[in-house]
């Protein structure tokens, strides 16, 4: 378990920052998803145990199939409670930053860390993280998520007996969604003995895997089959897929956060396709969700042209032009990536 090396001049700072209990805060990026609301309770667990005091603070809502996660009720949402955020933040000795590595992943919370002048700690797997964000940075783009990473910084620790049936399933629940339900080429045998320290830890993969995968409404089912039929495009020259859902679409099929989740991964299902799309119109602006296979990066799109970023295979971007104009603007970048696209890889 001990296999991963961290830097031990970097893990004697963090052990002496958490030598005293502390009134510590955790908060995690944007739009939280599994790796990010599961690393962040799950944390909160392991460090309640050993005697802090822990607030976790979310910059926006997580989707509700992360309900069951011990602790997620007492995530306080900064867009519902901006203020008690700033007075939890106001008396923090100590900040985790999980899951994101650049301050402007918490969007409007943004303002609330930046200005604070207390030890931030980063704990990610993101890449390029912004230098200087936060004074001991944990940056590991390799690992295939922030809760197995962390996982083996609680082990450098000394602090993962304190891992419980709640903490563990916690980080489970952000292994699991990270990696695809284990099959992304960043899952290592390493992945796996941190899996089965979580399920001796007493982690029910079964019950994991049914809160989050099988308690889709039936709205959602049927918008996916909608957005399947009606607004698939295969790009056969490109290797690529678009799936697009508009405002109308989303309010017909009762729309609720994290329904449209996945649908991008069907794209990567037929077969040679490279890369897929999902463009989707939210309060006038279109998110875009990028997935791709092998070496083909669809970071470098997310960013150069689309206010984005994440990782090689897996990025996010957004737009201001119309959902239309938006799709136009990605269809005109494909010849450019035609050759790389065609690849065998
Ligand atoms: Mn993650």
């Amino acid at each position: 378990m001990t296999e991963h090396v961290f830097s031990s001049e970097k893990i004697r700072q963090l052990q002496e920052l958490l030598h005293q209990p502390k009134k510590i805060v955790i908060t995690t990026h944007h739009k939280p998803d599994g790796d990010a609301l599961g690393s962040s309770l799950g944390f909160l667990h392991v460090l309640a145990k050993a005697g802090h005091s822990i607030s976790v603070v979310v910059p926006s809502e997580f989707p509700s199939f992360l309900d069951w996660m011990n602790g997620s009720g007492d995530a306080i949402d900064f867009r519902k409670h901006p203020h008690k955020v700033k007075v939890v933040l106001k008396n923090a000795e100590l900040l985790f930053c999980l899951d994101f590595n650049d301050p402007s992943r918490v969007e409007k919370m943004q303002a609330e860390i930046t200005g604070l002048d207390i030890p931030m700690v980063l704990v990610d797997h993101h890449l390029d993280p912004k230098p200087g964000f936060c004074n001991i940075q944990f940056s590991y783009p390799a690992i295939g998520s922030t809760c197995e990473l962390l996982v083996h910084l609680l082990v450098a620790l000394n602090l993962d007996h304190h891992i419980d049936r709640n903490a563990a399933e916690c980080f489970y629940a952000g292994i699991m969604t990270d990696t695809g339900s284990f099959r992304f080429n960043s899952v290592t045998a390493g992945t796996h003995r941190v899996i089965a320290r979580l399920m001796e830890a007493g982690a029910r993969n079964y019950f994991i895997h049914e809160q989050i995968y099988d308690t889709n409404s039936s709205w959602k089912l049927k918008f996916l089959g909608f957005t399947l039929h009606e607004h698939m495009e295969v790009l056969e020259e490109f290797n690529t897929v678009i799936f697009s859902a508009s405002q109308a679409d989303m309010d017909r099929f009762h729309h609720e956060p994290g329904d449209l989740e996945g649908v991008v991964n069907y794209g990567l299902s037929i077969n040679k396709i490279k890369m897929a799309v999902l463009f989707s119109e939210r309060d006038n602006l279109v998110k875009i969700s990028f997935r791709s296979k092998g070496s083909f990066s669809v970071k470098d799109i997310a960013e150069k042209y689309f206010e984005g970023g994440g990782h090689r295979n897996a990025a996010g971007g957004r737009s201001e032009l119309s959902l239309l104009d938006t799709l136009n603007k990605f269809k005109a970048l494909l010849p450019s990536y035609k050759d790389e696209l065609n690849r065998e890889s």
